[in-house]
C-alpha cells in the first residue's frame, strides 16, 4: 500500500482509512487488534462497527517533514482471536511530498569584494550563494539585485547563478564604496536578502593639474632672498601615492620652490634665492 503526503497539508489529526486495504490480506473474522511499527508519526484508532467489523484509521500525530524524512515504511500487523493466534502483515509505504516551506538562506549575511576602478564591463566582482532545503523547483534559487538598488542596478548586474558583474565604468574619485542588496528567490517566491560591500580600488588615472594663483609681473633687482614671486596650486585627485605631487623647477635659475601642504590642494611658492 502506497500513501503520499504533502508535508504541510497533512496536519496533525488527519485520518487515513486503512480498513479496505487490509481486508483482502487478513479477512475480518476473529480480527482482534492492529499494531503499527514504527509509530512515531502515526497512531492507529480502531472503531467497532455495527456489523461486527472493525474500522481502523491511521491518524497523523506528529507532522511530517520531507526535509527530515522523505520516505517511510510502516508495518501494519493484524492479529486474530483464533487458536493458535494468526496474524497478517502489510507494508505501508509513505512518500512525503515536498512543499515550499523553506526560504533560501544566503551563506553570508554580508559579502565583501574589491574591484579596481579601471575594471572593464563584465568583470566578475564576487559570487553570492544561497541554499534552499526544499526539493526540485521549490529549492531552485535565482538571484536578483534588490529593488531599493534601482539607481545602481545599471552599474552592477547579477546573473541568475549569483555572479555580481560590473556593468558600467567606475571612478574611484567619485565613489569609493558601494553597498548592494541582493536577493535569492526560489521558484515559489520565498526569498532571503544579503548585502555586498564593494570597495573600489584607486588607479593612478589623474595627472597633476597646475594652477597659477598669483604671480609677480616684475620683480625688483634688490628684492631680498625669500621674496615670493609666484603662488600656484597643484591638484591630483588620486589617493595616497597616486595623488602625491612633487614640484621641481630648473636648477639654473635664481628661484627655488617650496611647498605648504593643505590637502587636497598643495600650494607652491617660487621664492627668489640669492647665490
Ligand atoms: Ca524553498
Ligand atoms: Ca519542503
Ligand atoms: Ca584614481
Ligand atoms: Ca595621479
Amino acid at each position: 500500500m502506497f500513501l503520499f503526503f504533502e508535508s504541510a497539508s497533512a496536519v496533525v489529526g488527519s485520518k487515513f482509512m486503512l480498513e479496505k486495504a487490509i481486508d483482502p490480506d487478513i479477512g475480518l473474522n476473529g480480527l482482534q487488534s492492529y499494531t503499527l511499527k514504527p509509530n512515531d508519526n502515526f497512531i492507529l484508532k480502531m472503531n467497532s462497527q455495527s456489523d461486527g467489523g472493525k474500522k481502523v484509521e491511521m491518524i497523523l500525530q506528529k507532522s511530517l517533514d520531507r526535509e527530515k524524512q522523505e520516505y517511510a515504511s510502516l508495518l501494519l500487523t493484524a492479529v486474530d482471536g483464533g487458536e493458535p493466534q494468526r496474524s497478517g502483515t502489510m507494508q505501508i509505504h509513505i512518500t512525503v511530498l515536498d512543499v515550499n516551506d523553506n526560504a533560501p538562506v544566503f551563506t553570508q549575511t554580508v559579502y565583501k569584494a574589491e574591484i579596481k576602478e579601471n575594471s572593464v564591463n563584465g568583470t566578475v566582482i564576487t559570487k553570492v550563494s544561497a541554499s534552499d532545503a526544499d526539493k526540485g523547483s521549490n529549492g531552485e534559487v535565482s538571484y536578483v539585485i534588490g529593488n531599493s538598488m534601482r539607481g545602481l542596478s545599471n552599474v552592477f548586474v547579477i546573473t541568475e547563478d549569483g555572479h555580481l558583474v560590473l556593468n558600467a565604468p567606475l571612478d574611484y574619485e567619485k565613489a569609493q564604496k558601494y553597498e548592494i542588496y541582493v536577493e535569492a528567490v526560489d521558484r515559489g517566491g520565498l526569498s532571503d536578502s544579503s548585502k555586498v560591500i564593494i570597495d573600489v580600488g584607486d588607479i593612478n588615472d589623474n595627472t597633476p593639474v597646475i594652477k597659477i594663483i598669483s604671480s609677480s609681473i616684475s620683480i625688483g633687482e634688490n628684492s631680498p632672498s625669500g621674496t615670493v614671486v609666484a603662488v600656484m596650486s597643484v591638484n591630483d585627485p588620486d589617493s595616497d601615492v597616486n595623488g602625491k605631487v612633487e614640484c621641481t623647477i630648473n636648477k639654473n635659475t635664481p628661484f627655488a620652490i617650496t611647498s605648504t601642504s593643505i590637502p587636497p590642494i598643495i600650494s607652491f611658492y617660487f621664492v627668489e634665492k640669492h647665490s
